[in-house]
């Protein structure tokens, strides 16, 4: 499987400050922010594409999305944000380590995200 700088971010040989992380995930501020918050919640285990994720994966995406919420929270955007997973490069994926993008702090129907 085609390594990313998400796997290198995910095993710590890219120095990053995680927001949040556990032994399946962490959570990065994006580089590019789209949005006064913009995260991405990082699974350690690099699935390529959600498309490409299987039943073996389903805990797993369970729990990125509890983490979504609690990381939510702790940035204070619990009661409003967008999560977005970008699938394949027309659905505008450039990174192939499936990540999900929480993003927040602007009226979301004024975001062209
Ligand atoms: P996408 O869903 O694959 O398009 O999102 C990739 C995101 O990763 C995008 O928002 C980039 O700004 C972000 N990113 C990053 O935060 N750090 C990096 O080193 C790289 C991309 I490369």
């Amino acid at each position: 499987m085609s390594d990313t700088i998400f796997g290198k971010i995910t095993r710590g040989e890219i120095p990053s400050d995680f927001l949040y992380e556990d032994d399946q995930c962490v959570v990065i501020r994006d580089i590019s922010p789209q949005a006064p918050t913009h995260v991405l919640v990082i699974p350690r285990t690099p699935i390529p594409r959600l498309v490409d994720a299987d039943v073996e994966h389903q805990a797993l995406l369970g729990h990125l999305m509890l983490v979504v919420g609690r990381v939510a929270q702790q940035l204070g955007v619990g009661d409003g944000f967008r999560l977005v997973v970008n699938n394949g490069e027309d659905g505008g994926q450039t990174v192939f380590h499936l990540h999900l993008h929480i993003l927040a702090g602007q009226p979301m129907d004024e975001a062209d995200t």
